[in-house]
């Protein structure tokens, strides 16, 4: 065996190095609650895999499905035909506590006149709200929209809600939606 005399190559270094920040960087983020953030799993059961129908929505007003024919990133769209209901997706319950920062967001596209709304829900054991923020878009281009909320007192679980509104008619496409806890108090 020759001595082990070697320097170690400029390419180690980089390698090491960038183990050593990639180490830091998972350490510093902000874990992702949600899974399935971007509507890309197989659809299971009518909707897809993390994400529940909000209040009584019908299920047939949504529509999961390739961004364009070119494009086959995989969005969630509400097609709303009426101006007296509204429609959907709440995604999984997350167990929270009053004193919490949590940051919500989603990219929104909007179509025929659509109009989409992000809800950062904070509830209790049962589901209930206690208090949420929400914000809207109306472009028709995509565009990145995000709450922050602290949890107020009695808040059990987190969750969010892409939603087209009652009163609202047209098309609302959603895609990369994130949950994530930003401080604890
Ligand atoms: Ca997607």
């Amino acid at each position: 065996m020759r001595p082990s005399n070697r320097k170690p190559s400029v390419w180690g270094i980089v390698f090491c190095a960038f183990l050593m920040f990639g180490c830091y960087g998972i350490a510093w983020a902000e874990q992702e609650l949600l899974t399935n953030t971007g509507f890309e799993l197989p659809i299971t059961d009518e909707l897809p895999p993390g994400w529940q129908k909000f209040s009584n929505t019908d299920v047939t007003f949504l529509s999961f499905g390739p961004e364009s024919p070119t494009n086959p990133n995989m969005v969630f769209t509400i097609n709303d035909e009426s101006n007296s209901i509204g429609y959907g997706l709440r995604s999984m319950f997350f167990p929270a506590q009053p004193g919490q920062v949590y940051l919500a967001s989603v990219r929104i596209k909007c179509a025929d006149g659509g109009i989409g709304t992000l809800y950062l829900d904070f509830t209790d054991e049962k589901g209930a709200r206690i208090q949420s923020k929400t914000i809207t878009s109306r472009s028709i281009a995509w565009e990145t929209v995000s709450v922050t909320l602290e949890a107020p007192a009695g808040t059990e679980m987190v969750s969010i809600i892409l939603y087209s509104q009652t009163v609202h008619v047209g098309k609302v496409s959603f895609d990369d939606a994130s949950l994530v806890l930003v401080s604890s108090n």
